[in-house]
């Protein structure tokens, strides 16, 4: 049974707790991890005129990720996801995208801070055949960030298809650091996905209640396209650069070996420091760097392990609460020989940029409601749609907010609903101050542009809306859940 996403929206409001789907069982964590991961291709760009020039054709393919079938795929330069683009700070860069598709898409790059015409959101549509060139400069930390589609009501499945691709940024400080640094052999990314596909190979979306309530989940994990990876380290120290590039599934990564990751990245700048911890919660948007040593001969597994959800009810909610109530391997990590590596870590990798609370200009509050399952919304009026923002659904043609160039301002983001969301402001990279009144994750210290907000809680982000001011063109600011982004838990801000 198909519905479509008009009948899910409508049925949604009515649908009781115990109508939602089940947490996905992962029919296909095999842990034979028999096929070798892919790297995606690293493109540095061609001297152009004003910069850096960057081509990327958007695609319709056919990609193979399960045995005996096929799956219908989009990409970029390719037939599922896109290349991995590579500049540094200060760089000026021109990205010529043409969309070879029969359907309209964007390309919203996430985490780049540029002016508002540039991003990519909704309001960047390039039509089929049309051809849409951003320019800008880098004027941020390094970074791994990435790129997506953010097609109005049609992101979901533009990702899903494989609408997503890296967007690698270097500096000086970070390249005074000796870390791990050669692309594919020792600073590896990973995109973590998640599918369920159909018997005939396409991607199943959209197909039971729960897929907009709860969020889209597969049961299928997808490694850089890749199901089922392993990867051969062929040095001491690799950095891992992990993106959770999923739609809606909020990993809870660690070793099966139950030693500490190194943690030395968040999704907008190295930390200052590195912290070791067992698991680290990774939610949609969000990014995190790893250093992982290995013995020769060594096979570490990076796993995903349930997310220990608060005092409310059963495994179901349990999904629905923090994350996801599953174990299950991502990918087998194995060493032969190794070369040597640098095996000191600095005690100190980079200052990050702060601003004082005391400082802001307001406090604004940002609350994420959804009128479904059941329940309404808590708190506040009726309503304009299935999920919002301040109790409004996304209208494109409605400014929310007004921001004053060169603000500091404190974002006070508030869930009243029984879902964990991951909340994604545009332009800004921003530091988080607490959760429920405490500090965040040590891991969560670096600058961040998506933050995970627990049920019946708060979290409050620092940031300043610098460098562009623009009346005209909005930007975005979403849960990242990309099925909660399509049914309208989005709103706009123009900065002035
Ligand atoms: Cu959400």
């Amino acid at each position: 049974m198909v519905f479509s996403r008009r009948e899910l929206l409508l049925g949604a409001a009515t649908t009781a707790v115990s109508g939602l789907s089940l947490p996905s069982r992962l029919a296909f964590a095999a842990g034979r991890f028999a096929n070798t991961l892919k790297i995606p291709t690293l493109i540095e760009g061609k001297p152009g005129e004003g910069g850096k020039l960057f081509e990327l054709g958007v695609q319709a393919g056919m990609s193979k990720f399960l045995p005996d079938v096929s799956t219908p795929t989009i990409g970029i330069n390719g037939a599922y996801l896109g290349p991995a683009i590579k500049c540094s700070a200060g760089d000026r860069v021109s990205i010529r995208t043409r969309n070879n598709l029969t359907e309209p898409t964007t390309l919203h790059w996430h985490g780049l801070h540029i002016p508002a015409r540039y991003d990519g959101g909704p309001h960047q549509v390039v039509e089929p055949g049309a051809v849409w060139e951003p320019s800008f400069e880098i004027k941020q930390k390094a970074s791994l960030c990435w790129y997506h589609s953010h097609l109005m009501e049609g992101t979901g499945e533009q990702v899903l298809r494989g609408l997503a691709g890296l967007f690698l940024i270097d500096d000086d400080e970070s390249r005074s650091l000796n870390l791990p640094s050669e692309y594919g052999v020792d600073d590896i990314p990973l995109i973590l996905q998640d599918r369920r596909f159909n018997r005939e190979g396409s991607f199943e979306y959209l197909s039971t209640m729960g897929d907009i309530e709860m969020g889209y989940e597969g049961d299928v994990i997808v490694v850089n396209g890749t199901v089922d990876p392993h990867v051969m380290l062929r040095r001491q120290r690799t950095r891992l650069r992990v993106l959770n590039g999923s739609n809606s599934r909020i990993y809870m990564l660690g070793r099966d070996d139950g030693a500490d990751l190194v943690i030395i990245g968040s999704d907008g700048s190295l930390l200052e420091r590195p912290v070791r911890q067992r698991r680290v919660r990774l939610g949609p948007g969000e990014r995190i760097e790893l250093l992982i040593d290995m013995q020769p001969d060594q096979t570490v597994t990076l796993m995903s392990y349930p997310v220990i959800a608060g005092a409310m009810g059963s495994g179901m909610m349990m999904r629905g609460m923090r994350g996801n109530s599953e174990t299950f391997p991502i990918i087998e990590l194995r060493a032969g020989q190794l070369e040597t590596s640098d095996l000191s870590i600095p005690e100190r990798l980079i200052a990050v940029p702060n601003w004082n609370p005391a400082k802001a200009e307001r406090t604004r509050i940002i609350t994420l409601d959804m009128a479904m399952m059941g329940m309404g919304r808590m708190g506040g009026p009726e309503m304009d749609g299935p999920m919002g923002i301040n109790g409004r659904s996304i209208d494109i043609n409605r400014i929310d907010l007004r921001i004053p160039l060169g603000d500091v301002e404190i974002w006070e983001i508030r869930n009243t609903t029984p879902l964990t969301h991951p909340f994604h402001i545009h332009d800004v990279q921003f530091r988080v101050l607490d959760r429920a009144g405490a500090l965040p994750q040590p891991y969560e210290h670096g600058l961040k542009d998506t933050v995970l907000v627990d049920p019946g809680s708060a979290v409050r982000i620092i940031t300043e809306f610098s460098d562009f001011a623009d009346p005209d063109h909005p930007y975005m600011y979403h849960c990242h859940i990309l099925e909660h982004e399509d049914a309208g838990m989005m709103g706009q801000f123009v900065v002035v």
